[in-house]
């Protein structure tokens, strides 16, 4: 009887501390593709992750215009931060890809790809929380948007 219970014990435990090391989020390379197009949009507005994780993010531009006449590009706000002052801020920044060269308003952003690139960032995830993305290209933010929820 003693034996069965201590196998019983032991299984127990195994499974548990696979449950804790098997889903913890410091481990977890979590993959999230946003998609892009020539009419303006993104096909996610709201991209949820966990804190901790590795997140590799990858934008795609499905459509076919140049980077020159429909550019987009992926860009992570810090919390507090707003939408559209940042992207009033950057208008003239087209050379830095239309993010300031101080980074304290970002988390991470991407290059402006244009119609049939993609491209991806690796970074981690930051703290619980919600906080903006947006396309940063002129005129773009307003239907380019969303929010990015660590939880
Ligand atoms: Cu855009």
């Amino acid at each position: 009887m003693n034996l069965i219970k201590f196998k019983y014990v032991f299984v127990l435990t195994l499974l548990f501390y696979g449950l804790i090391s098997g889903i913890h989020a410091q481990d977890m390379i979590q993959k999230v593709i946003i998609q892009s197009n020539d009419g303006m949009r993104f096909d996610l507005d709201e991209i949820q992750v966990h804190a901790g994780a590795t997140i590799e993010l990858t934008l795609v531009h499905t459509g076919k215009r140049t980077k020159e006449e429909m550019g987009h590009n992926f860009v992570l706000l810090n919390k507090e931060v707003e939408i559209r002052p940042f992207a009033m801020s950057v208008l003239d920044e087209k050379e830095n890809g239309y993010v300031p060269e101080s980074k304290e308003d970002i988390i991470v952003f991407t290059d402006v790809i244009g119609g049939g690139e993609s491209t991806t960032i690796t970074f981690e995830a930051p703290p619980k929380g919600i906080y903006n993305f947006l396309c940063s290209v002129p005129g773009h933010f307003g239907l380019m948007q969303g929010k990015f929820i660590v939880e």
